[in-house]
């Protein structure tokens, strides 16, 4: 009988623990560890895509990060419900890549009561109290935009008219603001250059094939087209595809590509000639990312603001040893 009780209590013992174990938050059971919880906008790019690696391979538990990643497939209410899992589950730092500028003050608040760092990544958000994060990782997409719009300046100086093709990257996201007001500034100063049309690509190829070739079957007279603004690569990709399926030679001579990004495989259009100008935009920021939360833990006030520098490339530039060494 005494054995009988023994064993039922001990069955009962372990049950309890093994319940209790299955009850804590993804961020117990490992105490040495650093938890970040990291909100990535989607996979819409091979920007994005590099963007992501450069991230997880810093937090790694050799490191001594444990990674909680989500990737809200360019949805901002999927990055609000990470950000608020990441707080259920008291992460010790929240990474924010965000899709758009707006929207952004709720859950930061949240954030910020629950007494949780929040560092912004690439985009900005556009809040009302910017102590609603400690820190901004990310590039100057103005200065992107300008880099691109002196290049045009000077590439069409003797020129007398200059036809623009706009392809815009995601309404509302930082990259697209930037390099669109670029562009738009630089429209205001050169009375010679013609906005033809602008479309939203959403920076993919697909969307830019499709707008692009709408545009030119859908013209009653052949778009005489002398630039399109592509505001990533995917987009030149797209834009390349689909203006020589209807003839057009992209290049010296024909529609100059303009793009940003600066990928292996853009660079590698760039130095055949069919992207005439590339814009850096480097998505190598985990490291960035990581210096920024190890200044919080050895004690250290990190920089609100850090922009990566950044170069640009052209077919005189562009060399097969930079693209062999290139990281993205
Ligand atoms: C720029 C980044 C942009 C890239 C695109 O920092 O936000 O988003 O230029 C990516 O390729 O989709």
């Amino acid at each position: 009988m005494l054995k009988k009780i023994i064993s039922v209590l001990l069955i009962f013992i372990m049950a309890c623990c093994l319940v209790c174990s299955c009850n804590s938050d993804q961020t117990s059971g490992e105490d040495d560890l650093i938890v970040v919880g990291v909100s990535q906008v989607g996979a819409e790019s091979d920007w994005r895509i590099a963007n992501t690696e450069s991230t997880k391979a810093v937090f790694t538990e050799d490191n001594g990060y444990r990674l909680l990643f989500d990737d809200a497939k360019q949805m901002q209410e999927n990055q609000f419900s990470a950000i608020r899992k990441f707080i259920q589950q008291k992460v010790d730092y929240i990474v924010v890549m965000p899709i758009s500028e707006e929207g952004w003050d709720a859950v930061l608040k949240e954030a910020q009561e629950a007494g949780i760092p929040v560092i912004i990544v690439d985009r900005m958000v556009n809040v009302e109290d910017d102590s609603l994060f400690t820190a901004h990782v990310g590039a100057d997409f103005y200065l992107e935009g300008q880099k691109a719009t002196e290049w045009m300046t000077q590439e069409f100086a003797d020129s007398e008219e200059v036809n623009i093709i706009h392809i815009q990257g995601t309404i509302g996201s930082t990259a697209q603001l930037g390099r669109t007001q670029a562009l738009l500034d630089a429209l205001e100063e050169n009375s010679n250059w013609n906005l033809l049309a602008q479309f939203d690509g959403d920076f993919t190829q697909a969307k830019t094939y499709e707008v692009i070739s709408d545009y030119i079957i859908n013209n009653d007279v052949r778009p005489s087209i002398d630039v399109v603004y592509c505001e990533n690569d995917n987009e030149a990709f797209g834009a390349i595809e689909a203006l020589e399926k209807y003839g057009y030679t992209c290049g010296e001579g024909g529609v100059r590509v303009i793009s940003f990004d600066a990928t292996k495989q853009a660079l590698e259009l760039c130095m055949e000639g069919k992207i005439s100008l590339e814009v850096e935009c480097n998505p190598m920021l985990g490291p960035l990312v990581k210096n920024v939360i190890d200044t919080i833990e050895a004690g250290g006030i990190p920089s609100k603001y850090q922009y990566v520098d950044e170069t640009v490339f052209t077919p005189d530039t562009v060399t097969q040893e930079i693209i062999d060494n290139r990281e993205y």
